[in-house]
């Protein structure tokens, strides 16, 4: 299906999946987040893609969900469509790594969409936020729940009830994001980042995707048994013997996913 609201690029053994609502600054509305999951989706499932990129445009990642698309709409229809509901879902349901790269607004659902992803890197124009408060709601996919696991409490509580920015280095230093650049050099860092992962092997990634995942849905004792029988896990794959054979014989590993 040829999309309309974003553009996907494939090569080497990376995705890179781009927002393209440029009027909108990227508000995702329904069209948006159904073709974003479509790609990523159809990424997760092919044999060529190692690891996804989603990034936005120079102004913005994204500016928040679609508010002319919810402004008229009542409780019910919320309800009733589960707004946004599946399409979190499917998003966090990808198993790939998949890193944000963002420069300009990450706001509202924009920041949710960032902190879906597994690790975000930022352009130093970066700005994140939260300002549902300005329009009389709260977030409604994960601005209060991802954030606060994130940034903490004080940060969370001061973003989501304040409705300020958090600028790159802020972003940096409170956890937000592992890294920032100078905007120009956002997609090269993202690019280098997402080739370095895709140099791993893809069973041992998606598995620390998943396990570090994990880590902020169940008790301490409950994650580090699920860590550790996912590592004797991965005893069962020739990646394992090949990487520590590697080791041994100091030369680069060969991954082959089996
Ligand atoms: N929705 C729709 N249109 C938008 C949005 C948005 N979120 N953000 C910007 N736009 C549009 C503007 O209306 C404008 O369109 P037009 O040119 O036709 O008037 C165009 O993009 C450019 O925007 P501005 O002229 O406002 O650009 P500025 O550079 O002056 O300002 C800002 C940039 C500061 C980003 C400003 O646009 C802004 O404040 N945007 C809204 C930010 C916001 O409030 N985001 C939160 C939205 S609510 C949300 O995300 C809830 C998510 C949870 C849903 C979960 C359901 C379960």
């Amino acid at each position: 299906m040829a999309f309309e609201t974003i553009t996907v690029d494939t090569s080497d053994d990376i995705t890179v999946i781009t927002l393209n609502r440029p009027d909108a600054l990227n508000a995702l509305n329904q069209q948006l987040l159904q073709e974003l999951c479509q790609a990523l989706e159809e990424a997760d499932g092919s044999d060529q893609t190692r690891c996804i990129i989603v990034t936005g445009s120079e102004k913005a990642f994204a500016a928040g969900a679609d508010i002319t698309e919810m402004a008229d709409k009542s409780y019910v229809d919320m309800v009733g469509q589960a707004y946004f509901q599946a399409q979190s879902e499917r998003i966090t349901a990808i198993r790939k790594p998949v890193i944000a790269a963002v420069a300009g607004y990450a706001l509202g659902g924009g920041c949710e969409l960032a902190m879906m992803c597994d690790f975000i890197i930022a352009a130093d124009t970066a700005k994140f936020g939260q300002p549902e408060i300005n329009l009389g709601v709260i977030p409604g996919m994960g601005g209060t729940q991802r954030l606060a696991h994130a940034v903490g409490k004080a940060k969370a509580m001061d973003m989501n009830l304040t409705g300020r920015f958090m600028d790159a280095e802020e972003a940096l230093a409170s956890g937000l994001v592992s890294r920032v650049v100078p905007a120009k050099k956002l997609m090269d860092e993202a690019r280098g980042a997402a080739a370095k992962i895709a140099a791993k092997s893809l069973l041992a990634s998606m598995a620390v995707k998943d396990t570090v995942n994990r880590s902020f849905e169940v008790s301490l004792a409950e994650g580090l048994n699920y860590e550790r029988r996912t590592f004797y896990g991965l005893f069962a794959t020739q990646d394992q013997k090949e990487g520590m054979a590697a080791f041994q014989e100091k030369r680069e590993a060969q991954f082959r996913d089996k």
